[in-house]
Parts: structure tokens; C-alpha cells; sequence
């Protein structure tokens, strides 16, 4: 194309960033927005759809039946997440069969949080009040995201992880009211996530490739930063209020600052666990490709069916 004509087309995409209004599917894009959605928006996707792993372990083993109705659908709400979220990243001209074996093929990522292992019952508290905690406080913003369609999958996203943060909240809040052993599984659990909680907002901003970039295309409408301070902020005195301590002794309120001071992530654990050597990379990856393969017979069967109603 004609530099001048991009020039122009570029200048007036920004102009409606700047203005906020939403970029939709037929409508001129620079090719790198295009390929940065894709690129965040089917990671988001692979997210939910992993994310389901280490929860959907605990179905069979969950405390009672009202527990186990609670996270069934919590599991199947994040598989629908994982739906709209691959729906919108085929308005980018992208196909879901790909991208999917894109996963399996380990050529893109999902969040780091998956990988962890889920060792107790409580850990299913602390995944749904730490993991879909810092969740929802990096999708809220996304709610407000250039493109239309992410920004509309959003909206529903967001009210059900809020459900899912206060199911976690309850679970822990209850063993933290429970016997010795029950206070002391629902630390252990808290010891264990919440440092990967923290790493799941992304690296720090001096090392973040893509933020700059994406706030300014207002993909992104929060630095990992800005949002990982406001998560502690929010949960510091949640932990409080149920006896909890959070495994960080640097943690403190600053009162000129008017946030909590945290201590130093360990990135190289975080860069570990991205570069797929965490504890459960290998094992949720094998759960993937099985699981498609599981499921060919389904698709042939439905294929044929939709195959026989068009000539019939
Ligand atoms: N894990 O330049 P940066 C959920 C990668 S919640 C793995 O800052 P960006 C759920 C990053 O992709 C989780 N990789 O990137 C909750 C990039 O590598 P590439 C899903 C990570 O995109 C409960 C490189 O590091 N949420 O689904 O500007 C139950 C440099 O990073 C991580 C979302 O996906 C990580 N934690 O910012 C069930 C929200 N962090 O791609 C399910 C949408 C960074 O260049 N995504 N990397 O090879 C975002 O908001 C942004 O993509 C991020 C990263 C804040 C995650």
C-alpha cells in the first residue's frame, strides 16, 4: 500500500482510539493491533480452557454436594469464557482449529497460574479468591478495550468471575473458621498461590514488551504494575480480616505511598514457568491433546450429521 494512504488510514484509527470509539471486525486495523489481539485474546482463551484442569480435578473430591454443584458450574463457566473468547479471535480472521493446535504445538502461551498443581481442597478456595481475584482486576479494565468484540466478552466474563472470586473467598473464610488442621491447610494453600498470583499480572513494566504499545492503542487500559498494586491493595486486608498471612514479611502499609509495599517477585521462577519447565506445563498440555483426541469422534458424528441435513 501506498505510504501515504497507510499514513493516513493510521493516523485516522488512532483518532478513534483517542476517541474511544470501538474498533470493529470490518474495519481498517494496522496489522500488529490485529496480531497483538490475536495474540492476547487466544492466550486469554487457552487460560480458561487450561484453567480448567487443575479445578476440574477437585469435582469428585469436593467436601459435599453443594460444594461440588458450585464448582461444577464455576468449571463450565470458564469453558464458555474460553468460547467467546476464541469466537472474538476469529473476527480477527484467524481460525479456531489452528490457533487450538497452536497450543498443542507449544507455540503460544497461556497464563502462568495453571501450571501449579492443585494439592488440597483449599487450594480450590485460594484459586478462586487469589487466581480469579487478580482475574477479574485485570479484566475489568478490559471491559473498556478498543476492540469491540473482546471488549464485549468481557462484560459477561467479568460478572461471573466475580462470582467465582467470592465462592474461593467463602471456601477459605469457612476453613479459616474450622479445626487446626483446616486453618492450617487454608494457609498452606494461601503460602502456595499467592506468589503465582502475583506473577500472573506479567512481568514488571520495565520488561513488558507490549505494554506501552498496547495502552497506547488502549488494547491494554492498565500497566501489569498498576494493576498487580491495586490486587494487593484489595487483598491485604481481605487475608486480614479471616486470620490469613500472606507469605511476604516486606508487606506494609506506606502511608505516603498509599499502597502496600510488597517484596521482590522472583521473575526467574515466573520466566520458568512461561518457558513451560513449572511444575504441571508438560501434564496440562498432555490433558489438551488428549482431550481433542478424545473428542474426534464427536466432531466426525456431527460433521456427518450436518454433512447428511444440507444434501437431504
Ligand atoms: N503467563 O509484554 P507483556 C483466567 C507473556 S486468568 C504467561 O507484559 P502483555 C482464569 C506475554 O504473553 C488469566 N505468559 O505482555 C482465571 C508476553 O509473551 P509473548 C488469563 C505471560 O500481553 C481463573 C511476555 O510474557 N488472563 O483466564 O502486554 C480461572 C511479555 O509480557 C504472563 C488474560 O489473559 C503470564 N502470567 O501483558 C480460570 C488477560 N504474563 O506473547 C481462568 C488478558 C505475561 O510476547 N491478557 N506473559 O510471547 C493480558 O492482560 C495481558 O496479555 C497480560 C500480559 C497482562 C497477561
Amino acid at each position: 500500500m501506498d505510504t501515504l494512504i497507510q499514513d493516513k488510514l493510521e493516523k485516522e484509527f488512532q483518532e478513534k482510539i483517542d476517541k474511544d470509539i470501538k474498533i470493529e471486525p470490518n474495519d481498517w486495523m494496522p496489522e500488529s493491533y490485529r496480531k497483538t489481539l490475536i495474540r492476547q485474546i487466544s492466550q486469554h482463551a487457552h487460560s480458561e480452557i487450561v484453567g480448567m484442569l487443575p479445578e476440574g480435578n477437585w469435582i469428585t473430591r469436593a467436601p459435599s454436594l453443594r460444594r461440588k454443584a458450585v464448582l461444577l458450574a464455576k468449571v463450565q463457566d470458564e469453558a464458555g469464557h474460553g468460547l467467546y473468547l476464541y469466537s472474538a479471535t476469529e473476527t480477527l480472521g484467524v481460525s479456531r482449529e489452528d490457533t487450538i493446535d497452536d497450543l498443542h504445538a507449544g507455540k503460544v502461551k497461556y497464563s502462568s497460574i495453571f501450571n501449579y498443581p492443585t494439592l488440597t481442597w483449599a487450594d480450590i478456595g485460594a484459586i478462586g479468591w487469589l487466581v480469579d481475584g487478580a482475574a477479574i482486576m485485570n479484566q475489568v479494565p478490559l471491559c473498556r478495550t478498543s476492540y469491540g468484540p473482546y471488549a464485549r466478552a468481557m462484560v459477561k466474563i467479568c460478572k461471573e468471575e466475580s462470582f467465582h472470586q467470592r465462592q474461593g473467598y467463602e471456601i477459605i473464610s469457612n476453613l479459616m473458621k474450622g479445626t487446626e488442621e483446616q486453618k492450617a491447610m487454608a494457609q498452606d494453600a494461601v503460602n502456595r498461590f499467592w506468589w503465582p498470583s502475583l506473577m500472573m499480572f506479567g512481568p514488571s513494566d520495565a520488561d513488558s514488551k507490549h505494554t506501552e504499545q498496547s495502552i497506547r492503542w488502549r488494547i491494554k487500559r492498565h500497566t501489569n504494575d498498576e494493576l498487580r498494586q491495586m490486587f494487593v491493595d484489595a487483598t491485604v486486608p481481605q487475608a486480614e480480616l479471616i486470620g490469613l498471612t500472606l507469605p511476604d514479611p516486606a508487606l506494609a502499609w506506606n502511608e505516603s505511598r498509599g499502597h502496600y509495599d510488597f517484596g521482590d517477585i522472583d521473575w526467574d521462577e515466573f520466566w520458568q514457568v512461561v518457558g513451560g519447565n513449572g511444575p504441571c506445563n508438560k501434564e496440562r498440555i498432555e490433558a489438551r491433546i488428549k482431550a481433542k483426541k478424545d473428542g474426534e469422534w464427536v466432531r466426525e458424528a456431527a460433521l456427518a450429521y450436518a454433512k447428511k441435513h444440507q444434501t437431504n
